[in-house]
């Protein structure tokens, strides 16, 4: 199918929990050049709730549906990583934009696999939500690296806190479904792949669901020996923070910390803290979906590809070893970047990882 210049991109969006529904919204009241046709979800409330978000749309239970009855140009995938590859391998062929939450998969395997089925096509069509790479604080904080203004980097810390987590979250998913972010973000601000992962467990929160061990501290190593130690944090009842300090030879810059009034008030000052990822991502999530709209109209994509889902699964799946071991793991990537993925402008920076 072949993508508009002009008029709307027909995007159906996938999935009608939070972050589907919060992608209805936001393509519907700021985004530009693209309108919500379809919403899908096999749970008939939600579905039928996000659509209400999206005047016009049609819902479906399955992406299958939504295929065979819409004209579609698009889809955003906003379901669990295990249920990405079954939408995202017929949306390759029927030639679709995809914009797929993370992580790309669930597996190394999966994600190899998408990446073989994308290869099939002229151009890469897949864009990955690491909507990190569209903040505002690590791209300054990228441009400090990259600037040498304090010398070289040598750590991070980097500190990664939810509220709570959602029934089931188990404890690979505090590597697969949260530091797969920091897994992302670091290599793109520090300029050079991960080589390896260690996870060292402090003393349990016992307000974290039983059974869950939680919070982690994970230590990602880059080639030139970078060290980001990602404090996964994910019952802090609190609210939701992501910060990071770099260390560089002279001097510490840190990014995420709240910029809003400060309050002086019976007794104490403070400032707000974001209740959840959809507001302190939020500007970088608009961003993203506008930066990947628009490049989908110019048949190419503008952010993470699926090759840096693939890079991010490699280092998740040595995480979950690393969790169970307490040893430290050696990153071992099987592939090199192949040109395919060369054109995409914003996207990885592992050229040759
Ligand atoms: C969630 O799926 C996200 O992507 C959030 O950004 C992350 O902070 C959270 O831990 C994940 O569960």
């Amino acid at each position: 199918m072949s993508i508009p210049s002009t008029g709307n991109l027909r995007v159906a969006v996938v999935g009608a929990g939070m972050m589907g529904a919060d992608h209805v919204s936001r393509i519907t009241q700021r985004i530009s050049g693209a309108e919500v046709v379809a919403v899908v979800d096999p749970d008939v409330a939600r579905v039928a709730a996000a659509a209400e978000l999206a005047p016009g749309a049609e819902t479906f239970a399955s992406f299958e549906e939504a295929l065979a009855a819409t004209r579609l140009d698009a889809v955003i995938i906003a379901t669990p990583g295990f249920l990405h590859e079954p939408v995202i391998l017929p949306a390759l062929e029927a030639g679709l934009a995809i914009l797929s939450e993370k992580p790309l998969s669930d597996t190394v395997e999966s994600s190899l696999r998408i990446i073989e089925a994308e290869q099939r096509l002229d151009r890469p069509h897949i864009q990955v939500g690491f909507m990190r790479r569209f903040d505002a604080g690590y791209l300054e904080l990228r441009e400090l690296v990259a600037s040498g203004a304090h010398g070289a980097l040598l750590a991070l810390h980097c500190a990664h806190r939810n509220p709570s987590t959602p029934p089931n979250f188990s404890e690979s998913a505090l590597i697969t479904d949260s530091v797969i972010h920091e897994i992302d973000v670091v290599p793109f601000v520090v300029g050079e792949p991960i080589v390896s992962i260690e996870v060292k467990k402090p003393r349990r929160n016992s307000l974290a669901p039983d059974g869950l061990r939680d919070p982690q501290f994970v230590l990602l190593e880059t080639a030139s020996g970078v060290l980001a130690i990602v404090e996964i944090n994910v019952n802090v009842q609190f609210g939701y923070q992501v910060t990071t300090d770099a260390v560089f030879e002279s001097g510490v810059a840190s990014i995420g910390r709240p910029q809003g009034i400060e309050v002086a008030a019976a007794g104490s000052t403070g400032q707000g803290i974001t209740p959840s990822f959809k507001e302190r991502f939020g500007a970088a999530y608009d961003v993203e979906v506008q930066r990947w709209v628009d490049a989908a109209h110019a048949g190419t994509i503008d952010g993470p590809s699926a090759w840096d889902g693939y890079l991010a699964s490699v280092v998740a799946d040595a995480g979950v070893v690393a969790q169970a071991s307490g040893e430290k793991v050696p990153v071992q990537y099987a592939l090199d970047k192949p040109a395919f993925y060369e054109v995409s402008p914003a996207s990885s920076v592992l050229a040759g990882a």
